[in-house]
């Protein structure tokens, strides 16, 4: 068996998407997503110009032999469209193994370790009284664990805050849009909601809240220590990580978790706020990190030292990446939580999927492969819409992380 053609789809039912779907001479096909929310064209092109030409004649059962042969042999390693370029045919190698061979994925990489995966939703609104209701209708889902975003006083737009009642997207047309913002409101408020909810729901429900890189270490310290109290799951990315012995100061004066790694693309991202015991929860995701390959590296170094897993679930990473996630979750011994966003009708239209939700959880579902399809003729009906993500800036104009 070899691959016998490769091509990538670009399409936008609801947002962009970039998949690869790989295929065999014997007529066997595997999807991967390689959507770098914002940046889709750059990855769509390195598959297109410089990977796919390399892959024709491939064992796609070769999956550790193909992955060091494209981030070794292209001798330029890492970054955000490398990794996701190489995670795209990774995942659908896998995806074609699983088919060729009649079982789903989690079956090559261990077999099931739980019943489901638990997953958490995005309760969020414009004040305090609006997250309260977002978080009552996740409770009524039968979801376990809910993440609080809100709007904060004195703020006109601030990130997390969906459009709709389950719907989040925070990338939109045009030219970024910009945001402003205040880390003494924030700080200021954080508590504030976590009191809100933890009066209204008690300590039974999980509650999480991401900062999304905007404090500094101190600032993160002083919020995970108020934040204590109130038993939080995690504070999520409270500071930019490039600095990963920054974490040492936040680790060193609050015990509220830490989750980190969205946007990690490699494994030396996090192998010091791994061996270091600085996080709780690593974030990192197929398409962002490399594919499964790379993914289950990550997760058995993660496993030594007590960190759990938790891979990014936003509706821009595409159904093919949610199919790859819940294989991973159900299979890997240190899975922590699944982050799900539900992605729009439109988007779950184009990519007909096995996986399902019930109760709380997520079930990746019993077809071979990952249990994901691409309706081509439908995507062709949405296509690319040039969409960037906001741009922040501080009250005064100083750009701002994001
Ligand atoms: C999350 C995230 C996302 C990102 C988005 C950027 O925790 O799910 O922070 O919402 O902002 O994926 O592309
Ligand atoms: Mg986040």
């Amino acid at each position: 068996m070899r691959v016998s053609d490769a091509r990538v789809i670009v399409c936008s039912p609801g947002r962009n998407f970039v998949t690869l779907r790989v295929e065999t001479d014997d007529g066997t096909w595997g999807l991967g997503d390689a959507t770098v929310n914002g940046r889709e064209l750059a990855v769509a092109s390195y598959l297109r110009d410089h990977v796919v030409p390399l892959l024709i004649g491939a064992d796609p059962f070769a999956t550790e032999d193909t992955w060091q042969y494209l981030y070794k042999g292209a001798y330029w390693r890492r970054g955000p469209v490398t990794m996701a370029a190489i995670a795209a045919v990774d995942v659908a190698l896998w995806d074609i193994k699983g088919k060729a061979l009649g079982v789903p994925v989690h079956q090559l990489i261990g077999g099931r370790s739980r019943e489901g995966v638990t997953v958490y939703g995005h309760a969020s609104g414009g004040d305090l009284d609006e997250v309260v209701q977002a978080v009552a209708r996740y409770l009524d889902m039968g979801y376990r664990a809910v993440r609080l975003q809100a709007g904060v006083p004195g703020l006109a737009g601030t990130y997390g805050v969906g459009r709709g009642d389950l719907y989040y997207e925070p990338a939109s047309p045009g030219r970024p849009t910009e945001e402003r913002w205040s880390t003494e409101r924030y700080l200021d408020f954080v508590p504030r909601l976590f009191d809100r909810a933890r009066q209204e729901f008690g300590f039974e429900v999980h509650l999480l809240h991401d900062a999304h890189h905007r404090l500094s270490p101190t600032e993160a310290a002083w919020l995970g220590q108020r934040l204590e109290r109130y038993r939080p799951f995690w504070l999520e990315d409270p500071v930019p990580a490039e600095l990963q012995s920054s974490y040492r100061h936040v680790r060193r004066h609050t015990t509220t978790p830490i989750a980190l790694g969205e946007v990690f693309n490699s494994i030396h991202d996090c192998e010091q706020l791994i061996s270091e015991q600085l996080i709780d929860y690593v974030r990192a995701s197929t398409v962002h990190t490399g594919g499964l390959t790379h993914l289950l590296k990550v997760a058995h170094l993660a496993e030594l030292y007590h960190v759990r897993t938790a891979c990014h679930g936003p509706t821009d990473v595409s159904p093919v990446t949610m199919a790859a996630a819940l294989q991973f979750d159900i299979a890997v011994h240190n899975f922590g939580i699944q982050e799900y966003m539900r992605h729009t009708p439109e988007t779950d239209a184009v990519f007909p999927h096995a996986y399902h939700y019930d109760d709380g959880m997520l079930h990746p579902g019993d077809e071979p492969g990952l249990g994901v399809d691409i309706d081509e003729q439908l995507a062709e009906q949405y296509p690319y819409e040039r969409s960037y993500l906001p741009v922040n800036r501080l009250l005064d104009g100083t750009v701002h992380s994001w």
